[in-house]
């Protein structure tokens, strides 16, 4: 059993803008730069069989490349208890409709809709200790963060395994965007 998720990629020059903001701080777990991406759909873990139904339906997700643009910050699940630290992709129906595409090919392969809503980010760091004052000081000096535009071309199935170091991410498949 895989443990699974649907993410775009960050291209390069929007990767290095990202690790801009990595300053080190004790508690704060950035991520690396070739774990960034923008996660359309998590999975949890799925049998093989299923993973081969997504796979398949996700092969035939028609969608259109679109423009894609990250900035601005924020954590979840809120200022009060801030555990990730993420940068923003602004809502654009390029990205929606490829996210509710790819909602409908894991739906029609067999796992359960995902009900909550979709908050389109890409995670920073996570955040091991609640540094208030620092995160609260980080979010006002980028609140005007740009990370630039890109054309999102494919979308990517992920693996992700647990480590005591932090989650690993795999690239098992590519999906072109040629609708
Ligand atoms: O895009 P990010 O890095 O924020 O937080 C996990 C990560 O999201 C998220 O899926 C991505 C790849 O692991 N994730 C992990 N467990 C999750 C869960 N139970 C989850 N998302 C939703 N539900």
């Amino acid at each position: 059993m895989a443990r699974l998720f649907v993410a775009l990629d960050v291209p390069r020059p929007v990767r290095r803008k990202l690790l801009g903001l990595m300053k080190p701080r004790p508690g704060v777990r950035w991520v690396r730069e070739e774990q960034l991406h923008l996660t359309l759909r998590f999975l949890g873990h799925v049998e093989e069989a299923m993973e081969r139904a997504v796979r398949e339906r996700l092969d035939a997700v028609q969608a259109a490349p679109f423009s894609l643009r990250l900035g601005g910050t924020g954590v979840f699940p809120g200022p009060a208890r801030p555990r990730v630290l993420w940068v923003g992709a602004h809502a654009e129906a390029g990205l929606l409709s490829l996210q509710q595409a790819v909602e409908a090919a894991v739906v029609d392969a067999g796992l359960p809709p995902e009900n909550r809503p979709f908050h389109p980010h890409v995670t920073l760091a996570r955040l091991q200790r609640p540094d208030t004052a620092w995160i609260r000081a980080f979010l006002r000096d980028h609140v005007d963060f740009e990370a630039g535009s890109f054309t999102v071309g494919h979308f990517a199935l992920y693996a992700s395994t647990l480590r005591p170091t932090g989650a690993v991410y795999e690239r098992l498949a590519d999906f072109p965007l040629n609708a």
